[in-house]
């Protein structure tokens, strides 16, 4: 087996990592890192361990990379290190392009990167050794083995590495594997986390919570997206070191009703003529109707519909939104670009899977190159992309050419789901 020689390599590359974040002790750092939970208990585990370096942090929480976003941020922070996590592996070198060396740059990333190696460009991503940042290690998991490489003091934000392994859904298959396993197995050691067994389910109980692991990452999930226009993820983050305040746990269950609301609302629109149905495709656009819910609302309200009586159950659903131009701890940013998801209804699910009909892991690549935009995670009946504003027919009608003639060919499973 090979893998057991991967994984030294990995373990000997974060204690090279470790080393590297040592040597700047007493800098300062921009921690720039995603808006899930996963995201913000990245955040959590870094920010501590710089505290312990006695390197001062900044956060920017972001949904998505984008060139205007990155040199808003390199501009802002000139001078200083920016750490990229959960996020940007992929982005390496649009992000070293738009840096021009201003900045040092780390990412520190579980999702498939490209590795860029300079001096001050350091890439730790699990994915580039071959180990699945959608299986085995997640970007929490990452940042702990990371951060207990440095202080054993560290240790104490075990069970962080298991809430975010769990808001990955890293237990799909009745409990966390690999690296998030090990992370788990210290939490369990100290005492932080308990195992219940539910069926054929592992659930994490947290002590620092008193409360399940998926309900405590459930919870940061909608406090960074549905409540990212107001910056939710923030009190994410306190949360996850302090425990959840009464304020936070209000704010908590009233996304959760925004967001109800919103996609009530959008059901209405929906069935009230806002649905364009073509000859393989049914979209919408949400325009900015889902502020403050970030991007990442239009493919969890796809998928909720996605069987809805009201569409069509033969043809591919697609969902645009706005990307907003105000990034909450940047401003505004001279971004036009929009969001489109794709699902579709079981029945052609199944087509897709049988091989008779092209799956988005085809089509969402192509279509996106055609209109000049960047497929941002596609897999076989789900897929997302970036585009620019005004270019939303464009894509549609691409998607409908690219099935008439269903001359493309299939890329392989291996696509990342990442939505
Ligand atoms: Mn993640």
């Amino acid at each position: 087996m090979r893998s057991g020689f991967l994984n030294q390599d990995f373990i000997e590359w974060v204690r090279h990592a470790g080393r590297i974040i040592e040597n700047h002790n007493g800098n300062s750092a921009t921690i720039v890192h995603h808006n899930d939970a996963d995201g913000i208990c990245s955040a959590a585990i870094l920010s501590r361990l710089c505290e312990h370096l006695s390197i001062k942090t900044e956060l920017v929480c972001l949904e998505k990379v984008h060139p205007v976003i990155v040199d808003r941020i390199h501009s802002k922070y000139e001078g200083s290190i920016i750490i990229y996590t959960d996020l940007a592996g992929l982005a390496a070198d649009m992000i070293d392009r738009v840096n021009a060396d201003r900045c040092t740059v780390w990412i520190i990333d579980h999702h498939p990167a490209r590795p860029v190696q300079k001096d001050n460009f350091f890439v730790l991503d699990s994915e580039i050794l071959g180990i699945s940042g959608d299986m085995f290690v997640s970007a929490s998991t990452l940042n702990y083995l990371l951060a207990i490489n440095v202080s054993d003091e560290m240790r104490k934000y075990a069970y962080l590495a298991v809430i975010g392994s769990v808001g990955d859904y890293h237990d799909r298959s009745g409990g966390v594997l690999g690296f998030d396993r090990f992370a788990l197995g210290e939490a369990i050691d100290l005492g932080q986390v308990k195992v219940k067994i539910e069926g054929a389910r592992e659930r994490y109980h947290v002590n620092f919570f008193d409360e399940y692991a998926d309900v405590v990452a459930r919870r940061l999930t909608n406090l960074g997206t549905v409540g990212y226009g107001r910056k939710g993820y923030r009190l994410g983050i306190k949360a996850c070191l302090e425990g959840f305040d009464e304020k936070t746990l209000s704010e908590a269950e009233k996304l959760e009703e925004i967001k109800t609301k919103k996609f009530e609302d959008a059901v209405e629109m929906l069935t009230n003529g806002g649905l364009n149905v073509e000859k393989y495709t049914q979209w919408f656009h949400l325009g900015d109707s889902f502020s403050p819910m970030g991007v990442k609302a239009v493919g969890e309200f796809c998928q909720n519909i996605k069987d809805a009586v009201f569409l069509k159950e033969d043809k591919y659903l697609l969902g645009f939104q706005n990307c907003p131009k105000y990034i909450p701890d940047l401003g505004e940013v001279d971004l036009s670009a929009v969001k489109v998801s794709g699902r579709m209804p079981t029945l052609l699910e199944r087509k897709v899977f049988a091989g008779s009909v092209p799956g988005y892991d085809t089509l969402f690549p192509a279509a996106s190159e055609m209109v000049g935009g960047v497929a941002d995670a596609t897999h076989k009946i789900a897929a997302a992309s970036l585009i620019d504003r005004g270019k939303e027919k464009e894509f549609v009608r691409a998607i409908e050419s690219l099935r008439e003639s269903s001359a493309v060919t299939s890329v392989g499973g291996f696509a990342k789901l990442r939505v």
